[in-house]
């Protein structure tokens, strides 16, 4: 099944090569033609509901740059936005949200309202699919998720920050109040996750960005433990729908991660050597990663010679190409197109 689109058998385990590649926040202001769609749609959220406009941005990098993947445009924040809680997007600020910080706010967020609430981007995973299967039939369409600890960092916060202290707080001091926020951010990924592989997605990605920010103890309870729930949960019923795992920042917990939340991929933050994560992940698991985002902002010889060793490195293993952390807007599209053909060429 699906033989001819390289990311899925990479997920499944196959060394394919040169390797599949796509980039997180592929979709973005370093794009001319995003920046046109963004203007249009006026906000953010505006944009993230508008389906025609949303499935529009998913594919324009693939247009492109011919990448083996589309990743749904949408946000992590808009499940909390679908859960009722209110969400902002303030021009060159990032996200607003009203701190939440008491058990009322947690018993506030209403999973009654959520699959209303998804609807308009459940449809752009719909138009997405269509349009990649008639445009671009190799390509794969990716959806995702924030996991909950990440997601959880925005509403405790308020807004985005460099260590969450107010978050990391909340779960030293009243661990049963965080435990049942991240709890219930749980059980609403995995409803919003099937409702994406339901629409189309043939492969989902969470993302857990500031994993890194806890000690060993915590990155169990609120990294693996829910990451674990909702890989079982898919599993039993979307068996063979891959999951791909970002805990950015993991370090060595990265191989426990692999090993007990049974994700078929993991993804890598730029610090992160293949080589090391290579030998501590079950040998299943597929790597996704992990180009340094400035290296592409350079170019030139520090580009070839950043992707080069990457790509010495996985080589024989299931590997997705990827960078680290999102690409940043001052990236000169023509690097990615650069990139592009350095993977293709490997
Ligand atoms: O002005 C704009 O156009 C808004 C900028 C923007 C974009 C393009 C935001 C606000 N979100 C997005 C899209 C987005 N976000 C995608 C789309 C698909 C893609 O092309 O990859 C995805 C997967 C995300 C995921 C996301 N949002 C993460 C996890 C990944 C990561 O980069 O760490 C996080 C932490 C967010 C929160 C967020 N949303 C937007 C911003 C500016 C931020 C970061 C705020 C901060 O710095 O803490």
């Amino acid at each position: 099944m699906d033989r001819h689109k390289s990311l899925l058998c990479a997920l499944r385990g196959e060394a394919v090569w040169p390797p599949p590649i796509w980039l997180m926040r592929q979709a973005g202001r370093y794009l001319p033609e995003y920046r046109a769609v963004r203007a249009q749609a006026g906000d953010f959220i505006a944009l993230c509901t508008t389906p025609a406009l949303a499935a529009e941005v998913t594919l324009q990098p693939v247009r492109r740059f011919g990448f083996d993947a589309a990743i749904l445009f949408s946000d992590i924040l808009m499940l909390p936005w679908a859960l009722g809680h209110h969400v902002a997007y303030r021009e060159g600020e990032g996200p607003v949200l009203p701190p939440l910080r008491d058990r009322a706010a947690v018993e506030a967020l209403d999973s009654t309202r959520l699959l209303a609430a998804i609807e308009p981007i459940l449809e752009t995973v719909r138009r997405a699919g269509e349009h990649l299967g008639a445009e671009q039939p190799g390509a794969a369409l990716i959806g995702f998720a924030g996991a909950p600890f990440t997601v959880a960092c925005y509403m405790v916060e308020g807004a985005g920050s460099k260590d969450f202290a107010a978050t990391r707080m909340m779960a030293y001091r009243d661990p049963g109040l965080f435990t049942q926020l991240i709890d219930r951010l749980a059980d609403a990924t995995v409803l919003y996750l099937e409702a994406q592989i339901e629409a189309g997605a043939e492969a989902v990605m969470l993302f857990d960005t500031w994993a890194g920010l806890l000690s060993p103890i915590q990155f169990r309870q609120y990294v693996i433990g829910p990451t674990c729930t909702i890989v079982w949960r898919l599993k039993q019923r979307f068996r063979s729908v891959p999951v791909i795992g970002f805990p950015r920042l993991a370090g060595q917990l990265i191989g426990e991660y692999a090993a007990v939340t049974k994700v078929d991929a993991v993804a890598m933050d730029t610090a992160m050597d293949p080589a090391l994560v290579r030998a501590i992940v079950p040998l299943a698991t597929a790597l996704q990663g992990n180009l340094d985002p400035m290296a592409l902002v350079a170019g030139g010889a520090a580009l070839t010679e950043e992707a080069s060793h990457l790509l010495g490195v996985v080589r024989g293993h299931p590997f997705i190409f990827n960078l680290g952390h999102g690409i940043v807007p001052q990236t000169p599209p023509e690097h990615v197109a650069e990139l592009v053909r350095l993977v293709r060429a490997a």
